[in-house]
């Protein structure tokens, strides 16, 4: 059995601090961040701070040591959390989740896939050859996702434009056999523009670095990511044509036919196409420069040139009185028009590219009354809360979505707490967070909450600016503790009057600029794309827009707007989550230099309290620190009691452990639950520990001196 880890690396688990104090618990976090030490607990919870450099630490004699293993038995690791859900799941059949929070850049998406390629390690081991491939599609997913749905922030140079939820489906035997993805708002105004300093999707720069040059001919490209609009601002990296070969090879593993894969690209290159097509006016109409480009659309896109002109030109729109009229554009429409179709080329293609890795994975032909129950266990790696320079309305969704994961992760850590003393038969004492359920509710509460005026801003008739929202918002959120903006507090400079917000989130202050927010909100797609869209010759194109099949008189309903339909996709996921038992890591970034050397105290104590680590250490310890079952309780410390060394003979292990605790003294510190024995201070299992370990070399040159004979 591996050893825990000796003291000059910290302690392993905050809750053996001597004080829960904000101090002690950064001194024990930077130690071992110092020390190489990126995990710490919080009883079952993992703290991880970004190493910023390849550890040691992932590789099979990692995965060796942790299979199987108890939480405690080994050093702290993302392998132990994975293998303890793995256990539950397998087990007790608990369908559960790991959830992975933290800011971006913290690690989450690395971590994401340690756990998955943990999981995958321990499974299977008769090699079965389709849960092999089963596993293999999984693993190969998160190069294709990444590809097309990372980008460099001035965060996280591979950030997470979407959010990411992987359910993994096990049979009775603890095989994988296969899995679901459910994605999360993809950032898709990065594909038309993005901050200074950032990329575009790594996708773009991926094809034209990387993309044989019979392909980039075939597309009509230049591989030099300058050349285009879209991707000039973004300099190339050195992987991106690396990353290209793996990602063709991994979309060729899940089963993407050549065709499939040929249609992926041709639409990369469309956009790439599109979005360097300029327009220009004579004061009466509007006029396309450049129709080369146009025609090397048309080709890519299997449409015809005409079609793909009058689109980009003209919108049909429906007069009251049931007439259909072409409607020519003005220049500003006219680009408005190209920006939204490119993103929307995009956002479709991201999620035809999930959907038909599902398709993939999807379990087929389980039947429970023949295999068993089909249990899961979840990975969720979710874009973290970010603040920049600008912040607009795709950060106000992301840090919506990480208060609502907070919220979970409050409402999880208290109930399974209360829980396992419930159902141990133990009571316990209850201890207060700050609760952001207020900072939630400023955002997504019916008719108050920021999204309800925003969509209210969007349903009215008539020109409704970005400034009349704001003032909409002032107005109705003037009272709220968490809601601020220049108007109502016109000493603060920092903020403008015409267009500056300011939400206090549980992460901190971040000042969004509305500018944009209603078009965003609104998410306008001309029908005239749609429809161009459906009528490809390109199969692939075509199933990506089945709603350009309507025309335009039959297009009455208003859709939901984009900040509605993510609140209710989260809302789901909230609630998915929360019927699985959670494992959770917290991910830490020590600094913003991305260097594997600086722990940055105040942006790390920062992270700490936010994420309400001291709480959870608190909660842990008000109860108890440790709680384990009585067998294993038994078969780690048994050496260190007469009565049940080598064996007991009493009624139960329950007994049993009664005798070991009695016998060291520590009766008055423990509570006896109805399978596991609970512990409240450290200092108890300190005792054991340490007489334990001075046992170990007596018993080692006992057994020594048994095999030799000698006794
Ligand atoms: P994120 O997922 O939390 O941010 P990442 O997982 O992408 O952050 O981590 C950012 C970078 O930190 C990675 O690209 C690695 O260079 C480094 N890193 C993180 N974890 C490790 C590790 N365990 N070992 C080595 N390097 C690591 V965002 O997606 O931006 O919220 O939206
Ligand atoms: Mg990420």
């Amino acid at each position: 059995m591996a050893e825990l880890e000796g003291l000059e690396f910290g302690k392993s688990d905050f809750v053996l601090l001597d004080e829960v104090t904000m101090e002690q618990f950064m001194e024990n976090l930077k130690l071992r961040f110092e020390k190489g030490r990126i995990y710490t607990y919080i009883g079952e919870v993992v703290v991880s701070v970004n190493p910023y450099r390849q550890m040691d630490i992932y590789g099979k004699d990692t995965v060796d040591a942790y299979r199987g293993r108890e939480l405690y038995e080994n050093p702290p690791h993302l392998y132990a959390v994975s293998d303890a859900a793995y256990k539950a799941m397998k087990r007790r059949a608990k369908d559960t989740c790991i959830v992975i929070s933290g800011e971006s850049g913290a690690g989450k998406t690395e971590a994401s896939k340690y756990i998955m390629q943990y999981i995958a390690a321990i499974t299977n081991p008769g090699q079965r050859a389709e849960v092999e491939s089963v596993k293999n599609v999984l693993l190969k997913s998160n190069c294709v996702l990444e590809a097309f749905g990372n980008a460099k922030t001035n965060r996280n140079d591979n950030s997470s434009r979407f959010g990411k939820y992987m359910d993994i489906n096990f049979n009775f035997n603890g095989e994988p056999t296969g899995g679901h993805i459910n994605n999360y708002l993809l950032e898709k105004s990065r594909v038309v523009q993005q901050q200074d300093g950032e990329r575009n999707f790594h996708s773009f720069y991926q094809l034209l670095r990387g993309g044989s040059d019979e392909m980039l001919e075939s597309f009509h490209l230049q591989n030099d990511p300058a050349v285009y609009i879209y991707t000039r601002e973004g300099a190339t990296s050195n992987n991106d044509r690396s990353s290209h070969k793996a990602v063709m090879s991994a979309l060729g593993v899940i089963g993407f036919s050549n065709e499939e894969i040929n249609s992926i690209y041709q639409i990369l290159a469309s956009i790439l196409l599109l979005g360097n097509v300029q327009f220009e006016t004579d004061g009466e109409s509007v006029q396309i420069l450049g129709l080369e480009a146009i025609d090397h659309i048309a080709e890519l896109t299997a449409t015809e040139a005409d079609s793909v002109i009058k689109s980009l030109l003209f919108r049909t729109v429906a007069t009251g009185g049931g007439e259909v009229i072409e409607k020519g554009h003005t220049e500003q429409d006219a680009c408005f028009g190209r920006d939204a179709f490119a993103k929307a080329l995009y956002e479709r293609l991201f999620c035809w590219i999930v959907n038909r890795i599902n398709s993939v994975i999807e379990v087929k032909d389980y039947n429970p009354v023949l295999h068993g129950k089909n249990t899961v266990i979840g990975v969720l790696d979710i874009y973290g809360f970010e603040i920049f320079e600008n912040n607009s309305f795709e950060q106000f969704c992301i840090n919506y979505c990480n208060e609502k994961l907070q919220q979970l992760f409050i409402e999880l850590i208290l109930r399974q707490e209360q829980g396992e003393y419930q159902r141990e038969g133990i009571t316990w004492q209850h201890i207060d967070y700050f609760n952001n359920q207020i900072i939630v509710d400023l955002v997504e509460q019916p008719h108050k909450g920021i999204i309800s005026i925003l969509d209210e801003a969007c349903l009215t008739v008539g020109k409704v600016t970005d400034t009349v929202c704001l003032e909409s918002m002032d107005t109705k959120l003037a009272q709220h503790p968490h809601y601020t903006s220049r108007k109502l507090s016109p000493t603060d400079k920092t903020m403008d009057f015409q267009k500056h917000f300011r939400i206090r989130h549980y992460a901190g202050d971040v000042t969004y600029s509305v500018e944009g927010f209603l078009d965003k909100n609104k998410d306008l797609l001309f029908q005239d794309f749609k429809r161009l869209m459906y009528n490809s010759a390109d199969p692939v194109l075509k199933e990506m827009w089945p709603d350009g099949q309507l025309s335009i008189t039959e297009v009455t309903k208003r859709p939901l707007t984009a900040a509605t339909l993510f609140k209710n996709s989260i809302v789901a996921l909230v609630d998915k989550l929360g019927c699985k038992e959670p494992y959770y890591v917290r991910c830490i970034k020590p600094n913003e230099m991305k260097s594997p050397v600086l722990f940055d105290d105040a942006r790390c104590q920062h992270q700490v309290a936010y994420l309400g680590l001291m709480e959870n250490v608190m909660v842990r310890r008000a109860g108890f620190a440790y709680r384990q079952h009585y067998a294993r309780v038994l078969q780690r410390y048994k050496m260190t009691c007469e009565y049940t060394w080598p064996n007991h003979l009493m009624a139960s292990d329950r007994e049993a452990v009664e005798a070991i605790v009695t016998q060291h003294g520590f009766q008055d510190d423990v509570a006896y639950g109805h399978t596991k024995l609970f512990v409240r201070t450290p200092r108890s299992l300190y005792t054991l520990e340490q007489e334990r370990a001075a046992l170990i070399p007596i018993l080692v040159l006992f057994l020594q001196k048994v095999w030799r004979g000698a006794l």
